[in-house]
């Protein structure tokens, strides 16, 4: 790679620098959304006083015053009003957002650098995962015994609920998020994202979010589980106006991220990075957020047919108006198959960029993965109808619906094959982001296999609604799902925090996450099998067995998930520091130095080669790589090593 081509940013002029901008912080947030919060209350009390639905209308008005309230009071909206009073941002005040010289501070204001947001993400995901993470935990201890009486029905159902949909927004943003907004920027070879103040505000809308969906618990819970399905949805208490909200703002949040990055990757890529040149994740990134784009549309039309039910007396869901239960399960569906690949495809495709340096090989093959991943993109559409084989909605697609999910397969398979032909023959340095490889393999063989299964039809009509379809879609999206953005978490930390992750916590957690994950979804599979449904808080004693396997199981991941973010907390404190490239990887994002300067490159850079040419010396390698961990790697595999050529590593 060679570099070339000077860059100089144009001032943007208009106006004198500064003003309340740089006063607003996310306290300043708070306060606004409270306050405005406060107000549309009063306002819906007011104008609703009387109403069928008042609560339900005070309880919105007051939630989305909150968001609007918050995202304002951040300074969210300074720019665009700026632009409307006719005074633009001064280049002053660009590089003010973009955080230039603020210390600790700008990780609490509506930055604009793309690094600051990505590790803005990364801890809102930790946050996610760790909240979602206690409540199953309280969920497997409710079901250690058949009757526990730990929790009551209510409590129950509703700790499923917010803990399948914390789970899903935390998956669905863990890799996009801190990877694609902290690493792609990099790996494409530009200065920042498309939209910099778009990315600020997707980053910020779900932090306005989280308050919204954690209100249900005070407002009477969602009963209806994370799908939120009608008719239960239509009746519930106001905690479903929480659910409608927050899946609202998410939405918004996903639109104005995925046109940002489908931007920035398409337009924004280094001279010479042509598409055959372009790194794997970044097309993973792409695939998802483009996905997304026509998926959560969906998902929000669902909620504003709900919430003109629920708040203006309508009928789109309830039969006795004409309505249709039916109807919120295609759009819900239509939203949630794609969404299970805009989950999987990001933490594959980075798991595949990590296993090609680790195995020192060009990926195998590049365009098998490219292909795969369009035919994973278009098919995903196509078979939503899948979750709803047992529902009664026209039972003469349920073939057709077999078919597409069944064909999907191939492709999902196509992923899994590129990544085994990686590793074949070749002298693989197995750290702790490779293992996540291995566990990912192992674990998503059997919920891929098992998916295939729960698409047959008849064998369906046994499984739908047992704790069979939750320990297939828990090895899909936790096993392999959250297994890859962990590997991508160790692989980049390096990069994103300047410092090494600890190597043996890392592989303690390792250990102690996979083994519990394998033994408790495997004992959520007997009893499953067995006939135990999803969702309910007792069961037949003979589950019992069954049943404390998993608990212990899910004990297990627990302590180590905790590990984990021992290990990223001390290793992001005070962490061997890391060399500018430690693995001896060859994308763009490992030429920058450690801290990265604010505008990422120097010199734009020119690709003149594909991201896995091993072949070709590295740079910056470290004098001695650290100890292989694997069997049959011997001294001298890991990178650097000589030189590190590609043909050396190979057997
Ligand atoms: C790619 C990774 C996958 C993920 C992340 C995933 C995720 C999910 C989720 C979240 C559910 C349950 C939703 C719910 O009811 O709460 C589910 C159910 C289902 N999955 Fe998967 N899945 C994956 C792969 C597959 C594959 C490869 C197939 C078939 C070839 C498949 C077929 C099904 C079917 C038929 C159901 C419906 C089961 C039922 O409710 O009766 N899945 N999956
Ligand atoms: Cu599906």
């Amino acid at each position: 790679m060679t570099v070339a081509d000077t860059y100089q940013t144009d001032p943007v002029t208009g106006g004198p620098d500064g003003g309340i901008m740089r006063r607003l912080n996310v306290g300043t947030g708070i306060l606004g959304g409270v306050v405005l919060a406060l107000a549309a209350n009063l306002l819906a009390d007011w104008l609703a006083g009387d109403a069928v639905h008042e609560v339900d209308v005070r309880a919105t008005a007051t939630m989305v015053g909150w968001a609007v309230g918050f995202m304002a009071g951040l300074g969210a909206f300074t720019g665009p009003v700026r632009w409307l009073l006719g005074r633009d941002l001064t280049h002053a005040d660009e590089l003010f957002l973009a955080g230039k010289d603020q210390g600790e501070g700008r990780y609490f204001r509506f930055t604009t650098d793309h690094k600051v947001v990505g590790i803005q993400y990364l801890v809102l995901t930790m946050v996610m995962l760790g909240a979602g993470g206690t409540m199953a935990m309280l969920i497997r201890t409710d079901l250690i015994s058949p009757n526990s009486g730990f929790l009551g029905p209510q409590t129950y159902n509703s700790l499923v609920g917010l803990h399948g949909l914390t789970m899903i927004l935390a998956t669905i943003i863990m890799v996009t998020g801190p990877f694609g907004n902290f690493v792609v920027p990099l790996m494409i070879g530009a200065r920042d994202m498309a939209f910099p103040r778009l990315n600020a505000l997707s980053l910020w809308l779900l932090f306005a979010m989280l308050p919204v969906l954690y209100s249900a618990a005070f407002l009477g819970g969602i009963p209806m589980g994370w799908v939120g399905y009608t008719p239960i949805a239509d009746q519930g208490p106001a905690g479903v106006d929480s659910y409608m909200v927050a899946i609202l703002i998410f939405a918004v949040s996903t639109a104005v991220a995925g046109a940002n990055i489908t931007t920035t990757i398409l337009t924004m890529r280094a001279r010479g990075m042509t598409w055959t040149r372009t790194p794997i994740f970044v097309y993973g990134v792409l695939a998802s957020v483009v996905l997304a784009l026509p998926a959560f549309p969906m998902f929000m039309a669902a909620e504003i047919l709900l919430l003109v039910d629920r708040l203006m007396g309508g009928g789109f869901y309830i039969p006795s108006l004409g309505g249709q239960p039916w109807l919120y399960q295609n759009l819900f569906w239509l939203m949630g198959h794609p969404e299970v690949y805009v989950i999987l495809i990001p933490a594959v495709t980075a798991l595949m960029e990590l296993t090609a340096v680790f195995a020192r090989k060009p990926l195998y093959s590049f365009r098998i993965a490219v292909l795969s991943i369009i035919a994973i993109v278009g098919l995903s559409v196509t078979v939503w109808a899948h979750h709803m084989f047992a529902s009664g909605w026209a039972p003469d697609l349920n073939g057709p619906f077999m078919l597409t999910t069944e064909l999907i397969s191939i492709p999902t398979g196509g992923l899994f094959l590129v990544i085994l032909g990686t590793l074949w023959r070749g002298r693989i340095w197995a750290t702790f982001p490779m293992m996540c490889t291995y566990a990912m393999l192992w674990n998503f063989i059997i919920g891929g296999i098992t998916g295939i299964y729960l698409s047959d039809v008849p064998l369906d009509y046994q499984l739908h609604g047992s704790m069979f379809v939750t320990a297939h879609f828990h090895y899909t999206l936790m096993g392999a799902g959250l297994t890859g953005a962990i590997g991508a978490l160790a692989y980049w930390f390096p990069k994103m925090t300047g410092r090494m992750l600890g190597d043996t916590p890392g592989l303690v957690s390792f250990w102690l996450v996979q083994i519990g994950f394998n033994v408790t979804f495997l004992g959520m599979f007997m009893v499953g099998l067995e006939g135990q449904p999803r969702r309910v808080v007792h069961y037949g004693a003979s589950l019992h067995t069954g049943n404390l396997i998993s608990t212990i199981g899910a004990y297990f991941i627990g302590v180590g998930m905790l590990v984990l973010l021992y290990d990223v907390v001390a290793s992001w404190r005070h962490g061997k520091p890391a060399s500018m490239n430690p693995w001896g990887a060859k994308t763009l994002e490992w030429t920058v130095p450690n801290p990265i300067p604010l505008e990422n490159f120097a010199v734009l850079p020119v690709v003149t080669e594909d991201a896995y040419g091993y072949g070709e010396p590295v740079r910056d390698a470290p004098a001695r790589a650290p100890a292989p961990v694997a069997a049959g790697a011997g001294p001298g595999q890991g990178p650097g090593q000589g030189g590190g050529t590609g043909e050396e590593a190979r057997t």
